[in-house]
């Protein structure tokens, strides 16, 4: 070999060592991490219309400086929602009046409340995939899983809109906490998720859940989780329902939430056009003239207008009982007065000879004895209630429902020719009538 081509050869070997070595290199920066998850996760998916892209977090592998996308690797993926609710809103199902272009009810503008399934001016095309009918909540030690269940689905199939739920922690009717999925799949995935926080305490505007506009405020202005990029990349996921292709299910970690325990949440669904985190409250945004009203009885603002292809719930709580004055809160069934039973009680007792019917110390009580409360008063008594026994001290006690009684001792106890007649006696709700005694004396005298 001459020196020529011992050159050639030995610039061939290094060459092809330094490639070598690059691929090497490429081959070490580029591994992902190996936690094993059980399912495909961040793929897109066909059904539903997905049409979002695979999130990817770009990272530049040293000395290559070739941007190669890492996908998002999660190591926890939301389970099934318990069976038990903790937390359940109905909605205005708005299907029945849709042919007649308008809303049925459940739309207050005043109130941030909106009922909007229909397209803009016209009102003639109705969204069923838009129009919540139900919601719930349950949680587990992980997850908070809330489903929102639709009319139905797109007449091209899916659910292909923007879902999600608004959360008050500190139930002061300003919103704190927006998730928002668009476009979910049929498997637990976090592409379409966003939340969203409002760090600067200006959801509502002055007065949140009414409407003051024009706002002069961001809203919920930060984005702490996109699609899986977030301190947390498995803190917020979206699919439909495997049950009810009608339902959306999203689930967040417990700990999104500072694992609050005790709040007020409601359901968003809107068309993505609609959906802009910086107009919440909408009713700060929009004037009520600009928004429009789904009912036809406002005819000052019928049809909807700008404000249009959104359905929101009103809010239900969490962790505590409802007083109905929490900002946003649903309607609070009246509570009845609980039915409490109430006592009459007294002694029966033996005053002997020529004693009188004043109960006193020289009284002889009657054990054995019955008495008997009979319904209404003394005037009419009518069927027996209840009865008792006098028990050794001549003390008896009726529990009975609140009402007026005429209360007698039957079959007398004495053959004797002075008793106490029958007693009226009115019982409150949960009260207490005392001292209804019984007595009895034999006369003996000249008459
Ligand atoms: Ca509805
Ligand atoms: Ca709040
Ligand atoms: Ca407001
Ligand atoms: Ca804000």
């Amino acid at each position: 070999m001459n020196s020529y081509k011992f050159r050639r050869l030995a610039l061939w070997l290094g060459v092809a060592a330094l490639l070598a070595a690059l691929l090497a290199c490429a081959t070490s920066t580029t591994a992902t991490p190996t936690i094993p998850v059980s399912e495909p996760i961040n793929t897109p998916t066909t059904a539903g219309g997905d049409n979002i892209p695979p999130t990817t977090v770009p990272t530049v592998p040293e000395n290559t400086q070739t941007a190669t996308p890492v996908p998002i690797v999660h190591t926890l993926i939301p389970g099934e929602p318990p069976a038990s609710a903790l937390s359940e809103i109905t909605d205005r199902n708005s299907s029945t009046l849709a042919s007649e272009h308008r809303a049925n009810g459940g739309d207050s503008f005043t109130t941030n409340l909106y009922e909007r399934s229909f397209n803009a001016n016209t009102m003639d095309t109705y969204f069923q995939d838009l129009d919540i009918i139900r919601t719930r909540l349950s949680h587990d030690d992980q997850w908070v899983y809330v489903n929102i269940s639709l009319v139905g689905q797109n007449p091209a199939g899916g659910l292909p809109e923007d879902y999600g739920i608004e959360v008050d922690l500190n139930v002061d009717g300003r919103g704190d906490v927006l998730l928002m999925a668009s476009k979910p799949g049929p498997k637990w995935l976090t592409d379409g998720v966003r939340v969203w926080v409002d760090n600067n305490h200006d959801v509502g505007g002055t007065h949140p859940i009414q409407s003051d506009p024009p706002a002069s405020t961001d809203g919920y202005e930060t984005l702490i989780f996109d699609q899986g990029i977030g301190s947390d990349s498995d803190a917020a996921w979206a699919r439909i329902s495997p049950t009810d292709p009608n339902s959306v299910q999203v689930a967040f970690k417990r700990s999104l939430i500072n694992d609050d325990e005790k709040f007020t949440w409601g359901a968003w669904a809107m068309n993505d056009s609609m959906l802009n985190p910086a107009w919440f409250d909408y009713n700060d945004h929009f004037t009520a003239a600009d928004a429009g009203s789904p009912l036809v009885e406002l005819t000052q603002f019928y049809p909807i207008k700008a404000l249009a292809e959104v359905d929101n719930t009103c809010r239900w709580a969490v962790g505590f009982t409802p007083t109905g004055n929490e900002p946003g809160i649903c309607p609070v069934p009246p509570t009845p007065t609980p039915v409490l039973p109430g006592t009459i009680s007294g002694i029966v007792f033996d005053n002997g000879i020529n004693g009188g019917l004043v109960f006193g110390p020289a009284s002889m009580r009657i054990s054995g004895a019955n008495v008997r409360a009979r319904s209404g008063g003394c005037g009419s008594p009518g069927s027996v209630v209840t009865t008792a026994t006098t028990n050794a001290s001549g003390f008896y006690s009726l529990t009975v429902p609140a009402g007026t009684y005429c209360v007698d001792v039957s079959p007398s106890p004495r053959p004797t020719d002075h008793e106490t007649g029958p007693q009226s006696a009115t019982v409150t709700n949960g009260g207490s009538v005392g001292d209804v005694n019984f007595g009895y004396y034999a006369y003996l005298g000249i008459r």
